[in-house]
């Protein structure tokens, strides 16, 4: 059977995106790396992975109905993870609503038969992949203050030199 990659994500909108670029080209002359699109930048709630073609209908039949609590995040660090040679903006603690909707989320992904993984959930937008010298740059352009009430499912296809990520169905804001 056919399986189709999948993940849960805040997906910024374009002026966000933008910001969130400019932060990645001023932290490339210290990185290295390679600067993600702007069009692809997100923050990943739930990586679900490869899942069966009939589960991925039934999410994006489900996810319209699913019910995200409105909240902000404000992107104030520049992070990286070494091993993955990532370098990411994020919140420096991760907000109480924002763990509440990756639970939540998690919890309702239950229903399907999806757990959720054993590690913590570490909020961040992935900025520069392959990056040369794994430390953040000492200098944090000012504070981007991000106001979400949906999240978005995303499939995503590999392709030579990168991903490319469909967005297959969103959540719907609460009333
Ligand atoms: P990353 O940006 O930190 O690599 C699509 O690949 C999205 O899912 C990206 O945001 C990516 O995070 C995340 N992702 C990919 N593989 C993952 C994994 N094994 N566990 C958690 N998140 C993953």
């Amino acid at each position: 059977m056919s399986t189709v990659r999948l993940f849960y994500a805040l997906w910024p909108s374009p002026a966000l995106a933008g910001s969130l670029a400019a932060w990645a080209e001023q932290a490339r002359p210290h990185c290295g790396g390679r600067a993600m699109r702007t069009e692809t930048l997100h923050l990943t709630l739930a990586f679900l992975g490869p899942v069966d073609a009939a589960l991925a209908d039934a999410l994006a039949a489900a996810t319209p109905e699913k019910r995200l609590a409105p909240g902000e995040i404000a992107l104030d660090r520049y992070g990286v993870f070494g091993r993955q040679r990532i370098l990411w903006a994020g919140p420096g603690e991760t907000p109480a609503g924002l763990q509440a909707a990756h639970d939540g989320l998690w919890q309702w992904l239950g229903g399907f038969g999806l757990g959720a993984p054993p590690h913590p959930f570490r909020p961040h937008v992935t900025l520069l992949r392959n990056i040369e010298r794994p430390e953040p740059p000492a200098d944090t352009p000012p504070p981007l203050l991000w106001a979400y009430d949906r999240m978005v499912l995303v499939a995503s296809e590999s392709l030579t030199g990168g991903s490319r990520y469909r967005i297959v169905a969103q959540s719907r804001p609460q009333p």
